[in-house]
């Protein structure tokens, strides 16, 4: 069911109609960019810059149905990040991507971004979510799409007890070949390594490249990152603000073929670098509480 909060008419170069799999989707095709996002999960899965290549990445066998994860794009992690901490049959990564979120406002914005499109979506986790979570919290996520890609995740405690949340802004980002990036910008930062038993290990002076599956949680990573990618010879940054955590993942060759929603040859074409509040980075909102994590997503062409 579409819930919106729109005025009629959209602004020009936006539309608003079923996508993939038949769900709701509002789609952004400006001077500056093309975009999109589904309703489900407030889920960005697309972001191209006009004269760049697309940046969202997108898997070709990922699900378009409600209560099933969208693979790609930029899943919205809430309340928990990875496994829920203690019931196996909850969902990876919270509820939030698997929800049907309320488009309450979508406009033109001559922001600092020039010629952009807002969209503002809200989820309100007490609104009967199947998922037994104790809380009451209000969450508007606006995806601010120009040429460049503002995100905002707030989150309100709108109940009467404290809450910990973790949240994750779990941005999958197209490369040319995985084999040829380098991550800026971690050094020093004390990261989980996922492939090593959950062990702390500190980043050193080095960018970070990949030559096997990656899965690594940086803690207290409150600063910007640079993806550089010799391939299609550009580099994507990511500033951000409100949060502390930077995940770093590449599934490669074993992980990709184990997902049924991820091509088994889709893997060099990606790496997720993800804006989040996760572990020791976790956040405590009182009652009446909020919180704004933001990422600004920004492509520079590199000298060839
Ligand atoms: O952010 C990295 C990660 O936690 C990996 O461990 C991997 O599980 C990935 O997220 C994808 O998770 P998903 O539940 O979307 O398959």
């Amino acid at each position: 069911m579409l819930t919106t909060n729109l005025p009629n008419p959209l602004p020009p170069g936006v539309t608003l109609r079923p996508g993939r799999g038949g769900l709701d989707c509002l789609f952004v095709d400006t001077e500056a960019c093309t975009g999109e996002i589904h309703l489900h999960g407030a889920h960005v899965t697309g972001w191209q810059p006009r004269g760049s290549a697309p940046v969202v990445w997108m898997s070709g066998r990922s699900a378009f149905e409600p209560g099933k994860p969208i693979r790609g794009g930029i899943p919205i992690c809430f309340p928990w990040f990875g496994p829920h901490p203690s019931d196996p049959a909850q969902p990876p990564h919270g509820f939030a991507r698997l929800s049907a979120w309320t488009l309450d406002r979508v406009g033109r914005d001559d922001g600092p971004q020039g010629d952009a499109v807002a969209v503002t979506l809200s989820l309100r986790t007490d609104a009967g979510q199947p998922h037994a979570w104790p809380h009451r919290c209000l969450l508007t996520f606006k995806a601010t799409f120009g040429r460049e890609l503002a995100l905002e995740l707030a989150v309100s405690n709108v109940g009467d007890t404290p809450c910990i949340v973790q949240e994750a802004l779990h941005t999958y980002f197209s490369v040319g070949d995985i084999r040829q990036v380098a991550v800026e910008g971690l050094a020093g930062a004390t990261f989980v390594d996922k492939m090593r038993g959950g062990e702390r290990f500190v980043q050193d002076a080095a960018p970070i490249r990949f030559a096997g599956e990656t899965d690594r949680v940086y803690l207290g990573a409150a600063g910007a990152t640079t993806i550089v990618d010799a391939a299609l010879r550009r580099r994507i940054e990511i500033a951000k603000t409100g949060s502390r955590s930077t995940v770093v993942w590449n599934p490669w060759i074993a992980k990709a073929r184990a997902m049924p929603d991820f091509g088994d040859d889709e893997w060099p074409s990606m790496v997720c670098v993800e804006t989040a509040n996760v572990l020791d980075d976790a956040l405590t909102l009182p009652p009446g509480g909020e919180h704004r994590l933001q990422a600004l997503i920004r492509v520079d062409a590199t000298p060839a």
